[in-house]
């Protein structure tokens, strides 16, 4: 399993202490394929968008444009074996843990080849051959799951580590208290992922949660915590590397926050009145893939050639898996009951 993590990483450039942690760590193929994830993501995101505008897809979603680097940087050393649990805001988890994206997108529009024959949506999405265990429209769902997932992968020695991925609202629910205290107890090989976005919908961190970074918390529970800036592709692979190679020795859960932000609204129905114009331009500022962008060309990886071919590349995809899902059969009517609560193998 290690060794398959390693490889991942592909041939380390030769160590220079002063370049970021990526830069140290990983391959010129792996950092592409990293930013070309992150590329994909905001496309996804607007691709789905712009379909929700077009009245393709019904219900609501919640976009993470801007937490790519997040999404990305925690995947890292994940191979498919191991598993993700993810939240409402999970397009990007899924991405990151290699969905396919054409089945995302006919999910989304409520097609017969989505991942859940359409009757899902945006929130439903698990991929299970990918080891992502699934989307959770339950804030702080996922954490018990993915608490589960590393007791099985202990008890049956899968060498398997669990990311489990949740908002700043997630973690002033019971389930975060129960979920890392059991994770500690039992020293399970899981990484807590707390994607802090500075609200849930719109209540501010700072009006509902009491400490200052939410990884202190990770002090009750006798566990590593690290509050890390979470539009830093670098900073987020490294503080994940190594909770995952922790949690892979066998030494237990860890706490890693991810302080990041939401360009959109919390869902399609958010006016945004809660924060000012003036606050969601500054963040753009920090916009992860620029940044990513910016570092591999500054540091020779890629040329500015090499990005717009990226771009160009991860637009086809995205009009591809549009296109696909658009063609792609409704459920009939009849069957609309069929296949809600678990996969029927035989007709
Ligand atoms: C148990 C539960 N309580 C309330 C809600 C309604 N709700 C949906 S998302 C959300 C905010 C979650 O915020 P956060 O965990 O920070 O994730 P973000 O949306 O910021 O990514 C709330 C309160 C819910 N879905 N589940
Ligand atoms: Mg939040």
């Amino acid at each position: 399993m290690a060794n398959t993590a390693e490889k991942a990483k592909g041939a380390a450039p030769a160590a220079d202490a002063n370049l970021p942690y990526a830069l140290r760590t990983y391959s010129p193929e792996v950092l592409t394929e990293a930013l070309r994830k992150m590329m994909l993501i905001r496309k996804f995101e607007e691709g789905a968008e712009d379909s929700y505008m077009r009245g393709l897809i019904h219900g609501t979603m919640h976009l993470s444009i801007g937490q790519e680097a997040s999404a990305v940087g925690s995947s890292m050393s994940l191979t498919d074996e191991d598993k993700i649990t993810s939240n409402h805001r999970g397009h990007g988890h899924c991405v990151a843990k290699g969905a396919d994206l054409g089945r995302m997108f006919a999910e989304f529009f409520g097609k017969e080849t989505g991942y859940c024959r359409g009757r899902g949506g945006s929130m439903h999405i698990a991929d299970v051959a990918k080891g992502n265990l699934g989307a959770n429209g339950i804030v702080g769902g996922g954490l018990p799951i993915a608490v589960g997932a590393a007791l099985a992968a202990k008890r049956l020695g899968t060498g398997a580590v669990t990311v489990c991925f949740f908002g700043d609202g997630a973690n002033n629910e019971g389930a975060f208290h129960e979920a890392l205290n059991m994770a500690a107890v039992w020293k399970l090989p899981v990484v807590f992922v707390c994607e802090n976005n500075k609200y849930g919908m719109s209540t501010s961190v700072e009006r509902s949660t009491a400490v200052k970074h939410i990884s202190e918390r990770a002090a009750a529970y006798s566990m590593p915590g690290v509050t890390v800036d979470g539009n830093d592709f670098s900073a987020v692979a490294e503080a994940v590397d190594a909770a995952v190679a922790r949690a892979r020795a066998g030494e237990g859960p860890s706490l890693v926050e991810n302080v990041t932000y939401r360009w959109r609204g919390h869902s399609k129905s958010d006016r945004n009145r809660y924060r000012t114009k003036e606050e969601i331009a500054e963040w753009m500022d920090r916009d992860p893939i620029k940044r990513m962008a910016a570092m591999l060309v500054d540091h020779g990886i890629l040329t500015q050639e090499g990005i717009e071919a990226l771009e160009a590349g991860v637009a086809q995809q995205i009009a591809d898996a549009i296109a696909f899902a658009a063609a792609s059969p409704s459920p009939q009517a009849s069957e609309a009951t069929r296949f809600v609560y678990t996969e029927e193998t035989a007709a």
